[in-house]
């Protein structure tokens, strides 16, 4: 697929498109509408699992830099360690197939292995602001240098838990902004659209994109989303899961999910394998099967 103009909006795709298909609108336009990500059981069913941690929590930051405690929002709440909070996110949603087609598409043609950098529930609620535009690449900064023509560092599916409403602070993207020159430029709001979205569907984008939650001007609506995100192997990911995840839990998990959180090896292309134990494969060490 080639482009010629900047796309002026989100296109929305279903859950069986082709991988290719899905990754040709994502280089394009820099990310694209899964439609039913989820199906409405798995959304009620996770959303039944966080309820109770999600009620305990205090809306705001608790961070000391006002930067990144506004970037965190004054009225949302995010809540992090899914894979030990929910059974259906770390026996479902994890393992899903469509994530995984993805990201090997994606990442083990550029970069060898990948794992999961975060996943984490942000609720925004009534009267918080819209957050600041950023890319995700900026946890990893030398790659905003590297911009546009550099390898995907950062593969975000964004989940809506409640339908997506433009009022309710649907996720602004600019689309194109993965092909922008300088990196260092993030746009303004002007330049964003929303990714309105039922609950169940993703936003999927790369870190490229420029994005950020919107305002929420609702009166009484909270916004939920889970943004579940993939680095490759060879960077350091947000959450330290194998100081996070019981041992008992993480036996219980697939392979492949095991290799997500950190329980096994990575190994990134051109590199004899990371995270290792003695030069020799973490997951052995670890006595898991498989
Ligand atoms: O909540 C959202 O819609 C986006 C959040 C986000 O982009 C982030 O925290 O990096
Ligand atoms: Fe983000």
């Amino acid at each position: 697929m080639t482009v010629s103009t900047q796309p002026q909006s989100l296109q929305s795709v279903s859950r069986d498109t082709p991988i290719e298909e899905i990754l040709a609108i994502v280089a394009r336009d820099g990310g694209v509408i899964i439609k039913n990500f989820l199906t409405r059981d798995q959304i009620d069913r996770f959303n039944a699992d966080v309820d109770q941690s999600m009620e305990n929590l205090r809306p705001g930051s608790t961070h000391e830099n006002e930067v990144i405690a506004a970037f965190h929002g004054s009225n949302t709440k995010r809540l992090t360690n899914l894979v030990t909070l929910s059974p259906t996110f770390r026996h479902e949603i994890i393992d899903n197939d469509l994530v995984h087609s993805l990201c090997d598409q994606t990442f083990l043609e550029q970069s060898g292995t990948y794992w999961m950098t975060t996943a984490q529930v942000i609720e925004i609620g009534p009267g918080n602001d819209a957050q600041i535009l950023h890319r995700d690449l900026e946890n990893w900064y030398p790659f905003v240098q590297l911009g546009k023509n550099g390898p995907e560092v950062i593969l975000n599916f964004l989940i809506a838990f409640t339908d997506f409403t433009e009022e309710n602070g649907a996720t602004r993207v600019i689309p194109g902004s993965n092909h922008w020159d300088d990196f260092e430029d993030r746009g303004t709001p002007e330049d964003t659209v929303p990714a309105v979205m039922n609950a169940g569907d993703a936003l999927f984008f790369s870190g490229k994109t420029v994005h950020g939650g919107g305002a929420n001007r609702t009166a009484n609506e909270y916004r939920r989303a889970v943004a579940f995100a993939f680095n490759p192997g060879f960077l350091t990911g947000e959450e330290a899961y194998p100081f996070l995840v019981d041992m008992e839990i993480a036996r219980s998990l697939s392979p492949r999910v095991q290799r997500m959180l950190g329980f096994r090896s990575q190994y990134p292309t051109g590199s004899a394998g990371l995270w290792q134990v003695d030069y020799a494969e973490l997951g052995d060490y670890l006595g898991l099967d498989g």
